[in-house]
C-alpha cells in the first residue's frame, strides 16, 4: 500500500479523512457543500420577456454595421440574465430574432442541434434552402432544420426579411453530441416548394387553429407534427379575450413567441405584457397562464418530448376557486 493510501485508512477521525480523501477527488457524502437533491424544481433560469421593437431596431442597426458574410447569422440571442449564461434562453432552448437584407445569402451548414424558426416579417423571395429544397417564407409559417440538416438562407426580394430562430443548442452542449459542418456559400437548389415537411405554412396552421375544438383546460390549441425534431414540441395556441385556461405548471421549459395580437401572461410571480413579435419565457415548475386584450396566437416551442422521453414530465393544473 502506498503511504498516502495506508494514512488513508488509517485515518482517525472524518476530519482526517477528508482531508486524505480531498487529494484524490473523492467528497465525502456526508460533508456535502449544498444539497444535490431538492424537493421540486428549482431553476435559476428567470421568466423574461423581449420586445420585437427593440430587436428589430438592434437588427436594423446591425444591418448598416455588419453584411451577412462577416456575421454569418445576423441574430440577437435572447440571454437569459442567470450567473454565468452568456447565451440559453432557458435551461435547453435559446431563441434568437434574424435578419437578413436584400440580396444577401447566410451560408449554408449544418450542426447536430436542432432548429426551427417562425417567420415574423418577410415580403416576397426571402428562404431558406434545408437539404436542397428551397421554401420561400411567409409570415407566421414555421420552418424546420432538423439535426444535420443542411440549411441556409437567401433575400432576393426588395426588403428585409426578419424571422424567430429557436434552437435545441443548450441542451447539445450540455450532453455534448456538438458537430457542425461548413459549406462553401449557400447549397444549390434542386426544388423550390412550401409542400414540404420542413414547413408548417401559416395557411394551414389557421384552418386548423379555426376547426380546433377546446381541450380539457379549455384551451384552443394545435401540435405541429414534427416528428423529424426530437427534442421540442411546437404548439399553436388561440387565445380569446373572453377565456382563459387556469395556471399551469410542468417540468417542460417553454418559448412563447407572439405570432399576432396583444395580452398579458403570467410566468411565476411575474406579469409580462405582450404583442405581435415578443419572446417571452417560461422555465420549469413556472406556472404559466395567458390573457389576451384582444385575439391573439401564440407559438410555444417546448422541451416536453425530452421530459417524456426520460419519464421526467410532471403537470399540475392550479386548483381553481
Ligand atoms: O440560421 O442557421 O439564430 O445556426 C443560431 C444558429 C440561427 C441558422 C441562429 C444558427 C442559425
Ligand atoms: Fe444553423
Amino acid at each position: 500500500m502506498t503511504d498516502a493510501r495506508k494514512a488513508l485508512a488509517d485515518s482517525n477521525n472524518l476530519e482526517d479523512l477528508r482531508h486524505r480523501l480531498d487529494p484524490l477527488d473523492f467528497m465525502a457524502g456526508w460533508n456535502k457543500h449544498e444539497a444535490s437533491l431538492w424537493k421540486e424544481p428549482r431553476t435559476a433560469y428567470k421568466p423574461m420577456i423581449w420586445h420585437w421593437e427593440d430587436a428589430k431596431a438592434g437588427l436594423d442597426a446591425a444591418g448598416r454595421l455588419i453584411n451577412a458574410e462577416q456575421a454569418e447569422r445576423r441574430n440577437l440571442f435572447m440571454v437569459n440574465p442567470v450567473e454565468g449564461n452568456h447565451y440559453a434562453s432557458l435551461r435547453t432552448l435559446v431563441t434568437a430574432y434574424q435578419m437578413i437584407l436584400p440580396g444577401e445569402t447566410a451560408r449554408t451548414h449544418r450542426h447536430s442541434p436542432n432548429a426551427l424558426r417562425l417567420v415574423l416579417d418577410v415580403a416576397d423571395d426571402c428562404y431558406t434552402v434545408v437539404d436542397g429544397v428551397r421554401i420561400d417564407m411567409k409570415p407566421g409559417d414555421v420552418l424546420l432544420t432538423p439535426g444535420m440538416c443542411w440549411h441556409g438562407h437567401g433575400n432576393e426580394g426588395k426588403r428585409p426579411g426578419y424571422w424567430i430562430d429557436f434552437l435545441d443548442v443548450p441542451l447539445v452542449q450540455l450532453i455534448e453530441p456538438m458537430f457542425l459542418d461548413l459549406w462553401e456559400g449557400l447549397q444549390p437548389v434542386d426544388k423550390v416548394t412550401r409542400e414540404s415537411e420542413f414547413v408548417f405554412p401559416i395557411e394551414q396552421t389557421s384552418k386548423d387553429l379555426a376547426a380546433a375544438k377546446r381541450d380539457e383546460h379549455g384551451r384552443v390549441r394545435i401540435e405541429l407534427d414534427a416528428p423529424s425534431m426530437p427534442t421540442t414540441a411546437l404548439i399553436m395556441e388561440k387565445l380569446t379575450s373572453a377565456h382563459h385556461a387556469p395556471p399551469i405548471r410542468s417540468t417542460e421549459n417553454q418559448i412563447f413567441a407572439v405570432l399576432s395580437g396583444s395580452g398579458t401572461s403570467r410566468i411565476g410571480h411575474e406579469s409580462f405584457r405582450w404583442s405581435r413579435g415578443d419572446v417571452f419565457v417560461a422555465p420549469s415548475w413556472h406556472y404559466v397562464s395567458h390573457k389576451a386584450s384582444e385575439d391573439a396566437v401564440l407559438f410555444c416551442v417546448s422541451d416536453r418530448p425530452v421530459h417524456e422521453k426520460l419519464g421526467f414530465l410532471r403537470v399540475e393544473v392550479a386548483a381553481t376557486m
